[in-house]
């Protein structure tokens, strides 16, 4: 049985290093045992538009290295799952417009048929498990989207939450969601939600949900040890640190609202569903607020850089 195990190990680790490129800073950081940050690239493929992905990803990049950490931006191409890439990739990925969006599902397709691919939520935190980077930055997860009950379009990003174990940054849930249903599942699949000084989840565009949050944390000390803690005590999975968006940049719960009622409505008279529903709500809310949406957005991202960096240094 040993033998059985050694072989389809040992195997399976040498298939799966044939198909993963770490880029080189990202590979000494993890070997010197040096805070890395992991960033996903739906956000810049499908989540922004040109040029402000580009200047996004390049500024969160600047962040996270001024926070003592590498930054390792996770994406598909010419065949392999890429740790880290260079400005070219990252041009790449932001000015192209037939990127595909990969979660779980679509992470084989897009390296076997030598895809260029954005990971979303869940195919970043895959790439980080397998690079062995414990925390990741993104905007806002993916969740329960509000008439689940019609649709059942519910993010994969859940479910990989409850098995792969990184810990994701990010400002609460999208707010196009069904925020409480989103937080129950995520307390069904046994998923910690940690809330970074608040007492309630974060709403994306607004600082603050409706939905109290129990496990607030004041401190990035605090956080790394209940990291560590859970990951000691053999238990799978992720934690998502909830990081509310500065206020200076929050956009009021009651004005956003409003405007994700009528891109939702619109959603539907244009049909639009499955990967394409959270890009095409996103795109309409910021013509809807002309831009101030895309904004917030951008600033989040660097503050759960920020602190992402931070969590990982400590760590
Ligand atoms: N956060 C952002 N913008 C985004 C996303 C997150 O600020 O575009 C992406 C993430 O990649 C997340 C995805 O995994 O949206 C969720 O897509 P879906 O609802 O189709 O699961
Ligand atoms: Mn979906």
């Amino acid at each position: 049985i040993i033998k059985f195990i050694f072989y389809s190990n040992s195997a399976t680790l040498a298939s799966m290093k044939s198909m993963i490129h770490i880029h080189e800073e990202v590979r000494q950081a993890l070997r010197e045992g040096k805070p890395v940050v992991a960033l996903e690239s739906t956000i810049i493929a499908h989540g922004m538009p040109f040029p402000e992905n580009i200047q996004m990803a390049k500024e969160v990049g600047a962040i996270i290295r001024a926070n003592g950490a590498v930054p390792a931006t996770i994406a598909c191409m010419n065949g392999k799952l890429h740790i880290g890439l260079d400005d070219q990739q990252l041009n790449l990925l932001a000015e192209s417009k037939d990127v595909m969006k990969v979660s779980r599902r679509e992470l084989p397709y897009a390296i076997a048929m030598k895809k260029i691919a954005a990971t979303t939520v869940s195919a970043t935190m895959i790439g980080a498990e397998m690079a062995g980077i414990k925390i990741f930055v993104t905007g806002g997860i993916g969740g329960v989207h509000r008439g689940w009950a019609d649709s059942l379009d519910i993010s994969t990003d859940l479910i990989e939450l409850a098995q792969t174990n990184v810990a994701v940054v990010s400002a609460g849930a999208k707010a196009i969601l069904d925020i409480p249903a989103t937080l129950e599942l995520l307390e069904t699949l046994g998923v910690p939600v940690i809330s970074y000084r608040s007492n309630r989840f974060g709403a994306f565009y607004s600082s603050e949900s409706n939905e109290a949050v129990e496990m607030r944390m004041d401190h990035v000390s605090e956080i790394a040890n209940f990291l560590n803690t859970k990951w000691a005590l053999g238990l799978k999975g992720g934690a998502l640190i909830s990081n509310p968006i500065p206020k200076p940049y929050e956009i009021e719960s009651n004005k956003i609202d409003t405007i994700i009622e009528d891109a939702i409505s619109k959603s539907k008279d244009y049909g639009v569903k499955g990967k394409k529903l959270t890009p095409f709500l996103l795109s309409e809310i910021k013509s809807i607020t002309e831009g101030r949406s895309l904004e917030a957005n951008i600033q989040l991202v660097k503050n759960n850089a920020r602190l992402g960096a931070e969590i990982a240094a400590a760590m």
